[in-house]
């Protein structure tokens, strides 16, 4: 009986049940406002369960209609990412690139889209702004899956997320930029250029 019992609690555990909950959230505040028309903003918001992490983002006042990319930035070497500041805008053109974010954000991370363990940022499964400019996304996925995949792609075994900061990004494929606007690769930099940004903190407990 007490065996039986043991092992019920066990396999509670495993699933989460009995696990304490940890909670964390970003505040994410418009960027490049400028050039989107919008003020866009939301919550990002991270629950981990057991080995359950729930990733739920909250964003509006986005370019309405198109696939937004977000992530989270940081650190290879775990030192604090923050959103960036005006002084980002290093070469003046009025406009924080993806680039720019650079020395105060870090590199982008994990992607929030329908397989952040894939740890694949270039993807067709982001969020698509609803015609209102919003969207609600929420995803659970494996924690240790997530670290196993997070270390493999950094050298480094801690998501540590109260070091981290997430990112929205993307305007109009039309919207004129100036060739100042750098990106990533080949990818256009209206796909990648922020749009919001909030640091993520621990809540609870
Ligand atoms: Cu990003």
């Amino acid at each position: 009986m007490l065996g039986a019992c043991l092992s019920m609690g066990m396999a509670g555990a495993a699933l989460g049940r009995d696990a304490p909950t940890t909670v964390y959230v970003a505040h994410l505040a418009p960027l490049n406002s400028k050039v989107t028309g919008s003020n866009a903003s939301g919550e990002a918001r991270f629950t981990i369960k057991g080995d359950r992490l729930t990733i739920r983002i909250d964003a509006k006042g986005l370019p309405p209609g198109i696939m937004h990319l977000q992530h989270f930035h940081g650190f290879k070497d775990n030192r604090e990412a923050t959103c960036p500041t005006p002084a980002a805008d290093v070469n003046g053109d009025g406009i924080i690139d993806l680039i720019e974010t650079g020395p105060m954000s870090g590199t982008t991370m994990v992607p929030f889209h329908n397989d952040p363990v894939s740890m694949q940022i270039v993807n067709d499964t982001y969020p698509k702004a609803s015609a209102a400019g919003s969207y609600h996304y929420k995803k659970t996925v494996s924690l240790s899956a997530l670290k196993a995949a997070f270390a493999k792609a950094f050298d480094d075994p801690q998501l540590d997320l109260d070091k981290r900061v997430v990112y929205i990004h993307g305007i109009f494929p039309s919207t004129s930029l100036p060739a100042s606007v750098a990106s990533l690769g080949k990818i256009p930099a209206q796909v990648t250029i922020p749009i919001a940004c909030g640091k993520i903190e621990r809540v609870a407990p």
